[in-house]
């Protein structure tokens, strides 16, 4: 992202657990802060020093530990590129359970550490559900050993779902025990343009009854997205005719069983779909090849890469009622007009696109130049937004160094003050990831 910077002077690379717990021993003796690293891939400024702290990369912990094809429990060391997993289950037939844009710098450490959700959360849900077991380095060096490779352990309270999700400011993840599940027999997809965003919510439910359980993924594009995306060059789904006309775009992904039942059920849905007496959608393009698969995903994913090309991007990455999507990017685009600042030399773009079927989007605003003006006029403007939806401030991307000042948006004193003491109890010197998620004070 480049908004965030420290003055680090050092990076460790350990190679094994013990090694990490002897660095960890060492900092917390002479309170030294530790910012542990994966593929530095987030979007929060989670993975970057703010300070001086050490860098603790996780890049040479790089091994399978385990792998059972029966029950699909994999496990390995935090420092995994996810798509290495991916190709290393492969085989098996066998998939990860979390799939994103990253796949091919992200780790499975940060991934958990961040409890990334990804293109098929739907499908899979969160890693609060698949990760079955971690190890942990605890600031002082102590070894957490909670690498179970059971699918059912009752047995009190479960440390391991503090750790995902709390960005590195609890320990250092080193091992990871995740469920991983059987490869679909068939995937497909299809993009779909739409003349109203109004039609995003009826299409959805009519979706869902249609495809039932080999729908895998349900993800919104809108028009300025999807024009920056084939501005960028990340792909080109449909022919200007196609588009002509569309306020926003649709991708769906089915993962099913036997390809033949399956292709049935998705060209039947278009077919309903384009022959409606008020169709909710002007056009459909159904994947005819395993390359037009992945291009149909490579302008989803691309988005995030387009973004990047055009200019310097503000993220906000919000939980809000489905049926609000439309009006907090198009409110959010108006406020920055009533502020003056729509125009080539502050703000170029506001897009949405995300995760539909997840309640989550991605509400990027595309700038020449990161300016104090902008930032004071998307915040609190944006939070206040979110909180008055009861919504979540960050649905996926995390808190990091971005959103420390934001989390009681969405977490009462209550919940803050639990946290505050949780970390003190892990963390009483401080030196785990400083300044992110909650504030220092
Ligand atoms: C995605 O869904 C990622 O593409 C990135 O979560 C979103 O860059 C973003 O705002
Ligand atoms: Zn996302």
């Amino acid at each position: 992202m480049g908004r965030f910077r420290g003055r680090s002077t050092t990076v460790l690379k350990p190679k094994s657990t013990h090694q990490v717990s002897q660095i960890m021993k060492w900092c917390y003796d002479k309170r030294i802060g530790v910012v542990p690293q994966g593929g530095n891939t987030g979007l929060v400024g989670g993975s970057v020093p703010i300070k001086d702290e050490v860098v603790l990369s996780l890049s040479n912990m790089n091994n399978v530990r385990s792998f059972d094809p029966v029950s699909g429990i994999l496990v390995a060391d935090a420092g995994c590129i996810l798509q290495s997993l991916t190709d290393y289950v492969a085989p098996y037939n066998h998939i990860m359970p979390i799939d994103l844009g990253a796949k091919g710098s992200c780790q499975i450490g940060g991934n958990v550490a961040t409890n990334a959700g990804g293109l098929r959360l739907l499908r899979y849900g969160s890693l609060h559900g698949t990760v079955l077991g971690l190890e942990v380095v605890l600031p002082d060096g102590t070894i957490l050993d909670q690498l179970t490779t059971l699918r059912k352990d009752n047995t009190g309270y479960d440390l391991k779902q503090l750790f995902i999700g709390a960005e590195g400011t609890l320990g250092v993840i080193t091992g990871v025990s995740i469920l991983t599940p059987p490869a679909p027999q068939a995937s497909n997809n299809v993009i779909l343009a739409l003349p109203s965003f109004n039609n995003v919510l009826p299409l959805y439910q009519t979706v869902k009854r249609r495809l039932s359980e080999i729908l895998s993924a349900f993800e919104f594009i809108d028009r300025a997205s999807y024009d920056l995306a084939v501005k960028h060059g990340q792909g080109r789904a449909l022919s200007d005719d196609e588009v002509a006309g569309a306020e926003c775009f649709v991708l769906i992904e089915t993962s099913g069983g036997r390809r033949e039942h399956d292709e049935e059920k998705l060209s039947d849905l278009l077919e309903n779909l384009l022959e409606a007496d008020e169709p909710l959608v002007n056009t459909g393009v159904l994947a005819q090849s395993p390359a037009q698969f992945s291009s149909l995903w490579a302008l989803r994913e691309g988005v995030p890469e387009a973004v990047s090309k055009e200019g310097k991007a503000y993220k906000y990455d919000i939980s809000v009622p489905l049926s609000s999507f439309k009006d907090v990017v198009d409110g959010t685009r108006e406020h920055l007009r009533t502020k003056g600042l729509l125009h080539d030399k502050a703000v170029k773009h506001v897009l949405g696109y995300g995760h539909v079927g997840d309640g989550n989007l991605h509400l990027n605003i595309v700038a020449d130049a990161y300016l104090s003006e902008i930032q004071d006029a998307l915040e609190p403007y944006i939070y206040e937004v979110v909180a008055s939806h009861r919504g979540s401030v960050s649905a996926e991307h995390g808190i990091g160094a971005m959103k420390t000042h934001a989390l009681h948006y969405s977490k009462s004193q209550v919940s803050i003050a639990l946290m505050k003491k949780i970390k003190e109890i892990f963390d009483p010197r401080g030196i785990m990831n400083p300044g992110k998620v909650l504030d220092n004070d």
